[in-house]
């Protein structure tokens, strides 16, 4: 059976990569796997039917036969865990891969979401300039120390894995700024990824999407 996906019908970014069904989309180009995508509004994303896929609202979700999942790492960590080629064989490194899975969305994003809000929801607000460098501050930890982790390394634990993958989308949501440039270590490893056929597949599909629906 092809699974389904669901992706933003009009993403706010315009197209550029950063919605969380990128990450998906780059996991089954990873691992070769097909898959369709269903386009939804952000009022459909709020409807009952869609609600019945993911509680919160929100995308990407997955659909295969029975199985429906949302949240971007579960769905990941599926896919890696049903398809060769995004967790190694070996038991322990499999488990560093996915302890690599958790760190990027529960201790890389949290403060680059906080980032990207600020910078982009907050702006306006008379306190917006005061609490920017505590923001800057709180992210800039993680990110020294994964420079630190990374050293000259191409990969976080040896090959290519889905820890790598969704750290890359993390880190990401830090171009628009500049910001990720301030680490030139992580802009290569961002850069890295970027360059893999996997991404540039999902890349040009999504974008493919997003041109069709501006049509
Ligand atoms: N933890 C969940 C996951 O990882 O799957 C988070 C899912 C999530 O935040 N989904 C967002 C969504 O559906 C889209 S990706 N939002 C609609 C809503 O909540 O009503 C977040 C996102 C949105 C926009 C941009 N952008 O424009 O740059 C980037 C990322």
């Amino acid at each position: 059976m092809t699974p389904t996906i669901t992706a933003f019908e009009r993403s706010p970014d315009g197209g550029m990569g950063l919605s969380r069904d990128t990450r998906v989309r780059w996991a089954l180009e990873e691992v070769g796997e097909a898959y369709r995508v269903r386009p939804v509004s952000f009022a459909a994303m709020k409807e009952p039917a869609h609600r019945a896929l993911h509680p919160f609202g929100q995308i990407p979700t997955y659909e295969d036969g029975a199985l429906v999942l949302f949240e971007s790492g579960s769905i990941i960590l599926h896919i890696a865990q049903t398809h060769p080629g995004l967790l190694p064989a070996d038991p322990d490194a499999r488990a560093r891969a996915i302890t690599w899975m958790f760190a990027a969305v529960s201790t890389v994003e949290p403060p680059i979401l906080d980032f990207a809000n600020a910078r982009l929801l907050e702006r306006g607000e008379s306190w917006a300039a005061e609490r920017m460098p505590l923001i800057e501050a709180r992210m800039d930890r993680p990110l020294r120390d994964l420079v630190a982790y990374l050293g000259d390394a191409d990969w976080l634990d040896g090959a290519f894995s889905a820890g790598d993958l969704m750290l890359v989308h993390v880190l990401q949501r830090l171009k628009p700024s500049g910001f990720l440039d301030r680490y030139p270590t992580l802009a290569a490893y961002v850069a890295r990824a970027e360059a893999r056929p996997a991404y540039q597949r999902a890349r040009a599909a999504q974008h493919a999407a997003q041109a069709s629906a501006a049509a």
